[in-house]
């Protein structure tokens, strides 16, 4: 019995990880992740330049979640490379996320990874949805296009998967699918935050949260049958060698289960893991190995796409 995965040619003792932006964002928070039971980590988006983020109360806790205007705050690229080509392996069983503010910023950030030592994987952020004046990129087909065009033409040597916001319509599945076909991307995650929620604190009759008067990304259990929905869909149109990383709604081993089942190979968690800290990955993997030991998957990988759809 193992929690056993493979991902990009790499073997991991667990799929769960933490998702990009929860408990990453500097060296103390990455080396604790690390010396942690996830299989692996994700370092916090990384810009060209460090960022403070959006000002005020930016992160509240949900009845059945959170919400977030976070602003992508983080270090700055120099400052997560250094700590990664520094690890004994170069960072070859991690990955850095990285995002930019418009072309030339994504290529900027991208040109410094190809010059650099750094031997893992780069997830291209396409869905922040708390930038003021800057569109989640994903949801434009065109301009999605236009950029990895750009991006395998000039970095086609580097690992690179993609962050998507969540679709909810299957035109859009097919739309988003078509684009990420014509390129040799190795993975997708499956899915950001719901963006632009809302929600009213009862004490003060006030928004919960203050950047962007009080809209931002809706995480943790509101955020599970569309989770479960964007991964379905896009095993469903995605070429075959385009592994998926399934994010949002992981509460409990049988929600990374679920994951798994429509076609994860890794699983995220990012509202537990900002509300339980590092421990969350023990009960985690506590519990889906628990569940894979009774349905009889003699590992993790065993049990991707094993959704049954004939009863
Ligand atoms: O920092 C954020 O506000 C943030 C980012 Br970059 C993201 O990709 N998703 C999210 O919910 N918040």
């Amino acid at each position: 019995m193992s929690l056993t995965t493979k991902f990009l040619g790499r073997t991991y003792a667990s799929p769960i990880m933490n998702a990009a932006g929860i408990r990453c964002t500097t060296t103390v928070e990455l080396d604790q992740l690390r010396q942690s039971s996830a299989g692996t980590f994700v370092t916090k988006t990384a810009t060209l330049n460090p960022r403070s983020g959006n000002a005020g109360k930016r992160l509240a806790a949900l009845p059945n979640g959170s919400i977030n205007s976070m602003g992508l705050p983080n270090e700055g690229i120099d400052y997560y490379l250094d700590y990664l080509t520094n690890l004994p392996d170069h960072g070859h069983d991690a990955f850095l996320s990285v995002a930019g503010f418009s072309e030339g910023d994504q290529l900027a950030v991208l040109s410094k990874i190809a010059a650099s030592d750094f031997a893992g994987i780069v997830e291209l952020n396409l869905s922040c949805p708390n930038i003021v004046g800057h569109p989640q990129l994903a949801y434009d087909f065109e301009a999605t296009d236009a950029l990895l065009a750009k991006v395998f033409a000039q970095f086609g040597q580097l690992e690179l998967g993609v962050k998507l916001p969540p679709f909810f319509d299957p035109v859009h599945f097919d739309q988003i699918a078509a684009v990420l076909n014509k390129y040799p991307i190795k993975y997708i995650n499956s899915i950001n935050s719901l963006g632009n929620g809302f929600f009213i604190n009862p004490d003060t009759d006030a928004p919960m949260i203050e950047p962007k008067s009080g809209f931002g990304g809706i995480g943790g259990g509101y955020a599970k049958p569309t989770a479960l929905a964007n991964v379905r869909a896009m095993r469903e149109r995605l070429r075959d060698d385009i592994a998926i990383i399934g994010t949002g709604g992981v509460q409990n081993g049988r929600d990374a289960y679920d994951l798994i089942l429509c076609g994860a190979s890794m699983v995220q968690v990012a509202t537990l893991l900002g509300e339980e800290g590092i421990a969350a990955f023990d009960h985690l993997n506590a519990q889906l190995q628990t569940v894979l030991t009774a349905k009889g998957y003699p590992n993790a990988e065993a049990a991707v796409g094993q959704l049954v759809t004939n009863v």
